[in-house]
């Protein structure tokens, strides 16, 4: 393969943006080489400057669940062009896509349609603080919600990837209400709970940690803290701006069965535009303004070409059938991904949430932030270049999740696997 435009590119966009890119985990500092600048994408690929295609594991880091450029998306999207592109005053759009998401999600009583995922866990925890009159929150080392001050302490993806998981620019004033603690360990948060609750507005949580890379929780884990956060009346967040439409149709919460009383959402309701939504609890939703004192605002929220978006990519999902096939072909991934590790000997454990997972580098059990740094990350840089140099475009990253979308083929799976195979040898 040949990187010559991309590299060419990669120089020119250096001298005009930070590291070149504009969010740090598309740079390859942490695999070694230059990102690959795309052209196009179609289904369940993506084509790049030089003429080269990649089967995509990374799928704009997971809105793009129906795969890309899907023709029934790309039609409403055609058409809301014409109608105008934003008029800052209500449409019937952000109606039919709020109903898609109540009904998707009975612990959302009411919904707020924001622009990113960071602007919704901003936002749910400034309801949460709003609500209870407590200050401080708790969230879990390794989880990623964005890059508002204070939820930038022991925070994944790129803070993971680059070794700045408390970012300098975070005033220690700030940081010093976030108390964090490990994921999966039940203890930690009762103690912390049992000793401050009357400080602590909400819990916030990634149900599945796809920002290092995918961990699931130990059974008991999300019950533990639904009783635990009821009990002294503190708000439950569940971050699913990943795991939403992704994990399940209902996202994480119904896979474990478990109602949080806030919920943020991004990436999928989007179909590939920038959004995100903060919802639940009608007696927390409705400290928002204007029917509350919360503020929180936005010049583009509720955006109709993301809405169109977003609805068409939501009716695709919410088809019969649409789901099995999403997460029967995950299924096929992940039993061709061990086979190819196992023929090869490479020693890695391979975890999956429905249509979302991650092979780490290492032959312990994952089960945290500290169990997924044991993670051998040279192994997986030399992984990753293989497999890109295969065809296969993977995340960046150890610490990132890779997605599925029902846009894979079988053919697809095989050439992965084959792929897979030749790179684990290689490691
Ligand atoms: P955005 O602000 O990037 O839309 O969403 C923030 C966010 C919040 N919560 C969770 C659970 C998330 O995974 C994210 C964003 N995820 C990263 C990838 N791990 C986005 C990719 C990027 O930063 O460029």
């Amino acid at each position: 393969m040949r990187f010559t435009k991309s590299k060419k590119l990669f120089r020119q966009a250096s001298a005009l943006l930070p590291g070149g890119v504009n969010s740090p985990v598309r740079a390859f500092r942490a695999v070694g080489g230059n990102p690959v600048f795309i052209k196009s994408a179609k289904g369940s690929r993506l084509y790049d400057v030089d003429g080269n295609s990649y089967i995509d594991y990374v799928l704009s880091w997971g809105p793009m669940v129906v795969g890309h450029s899907h023709p029934k998306v790309v039609a409403a999207l055609k058409k809301a062009v014409e109608n105008g592109t934003s008029f800052g005053a209500p449409t019937p759009l952000e109606i039919t896509l709020a109903e898609m998401v109540l009904s998707a999600y009975p612990s959302i009583e009411k919904v707020r349609m924001v622009n990113s995922g960071t602007e919704a866990t901003m936002s749910a925890i400034r309801a949460a603080r709003g609500f209870t009159g407590r200050d401080r929150i708790i969230k879990f080392e390794g989880c990623y919600h964005g890059h508002a001050d204070g939820l930038l302490v022991k925070a994944g993806s790129g803070a993971t990837t680059f070794g700045v998981p408390d970012s300098p620019g975070v005033p220690k004033s700030y940081a010093k209400n976030t108390i964090t603690v490990p994921f999966n360990d039940v203890k930690a948060v009762k103690n912390v709970i049992e000793k401050d609750w009357k400080s602590i507005a909400c819990v916030i949580v990634e149900p599945v940690v796809g920002n290092i890379g995918c961990v699931l929780p130990k059974p008991g884990f999300l019950e533990n803290l639904r009783k635990l956060t009821r009990k002294y009346g503190i708000v439950l967040i569940f971050d699913e701006v990943m795991t939403g439409f992704r994990v399940a149709y209902g996202g994480a919460q119904a896979a474990f069965g478990i109602k949080p009383d806030l919920t943020c959402l991004g990436k999928v309701i989007g179909g590939g535009l920038p959004v995100g939504a903060y919802g639940g609890k009608k007696e927390i939703m409705s400290m928002i303004a204007p029917e509350g004192p919360v503020y929180q605002a936005g010049t583009l929220s509720g955006n109709p070409l993301a809405m169109t978006a977003g609805i068409e990519t939501l009716k695709i999902l919410s088809k019969g059938g649409a789901y099995e096939k999403l997460l029967g072909r995950s299924a096929e991934l992940e039993e061709a991904l061990k086979d190819a590790a196992k023929r090869a000997g490479a020693v890695v454990k391979f975890y999956r949430a429905g249509s979302m997972f991650c092979t780490y580098f290492t032959g312990k059990e994952v089960v945290d932030y500290e169990t997924a740094k044991l993670a051998d990350t040279k192994k997986f840089a030399s992984f990753f270049a293989r497999m890109l140099s295969n065809g296969i475009n993977l995340a960046p990253s150890q610490f990132e999740a890779g997605f599925m979308s029902l846009a894979h083929s079988r053919r697809d799976i095989d050439e992965t696997a084959r792929a897979a195979y030749d790179s684990f040898r290689r490691v």
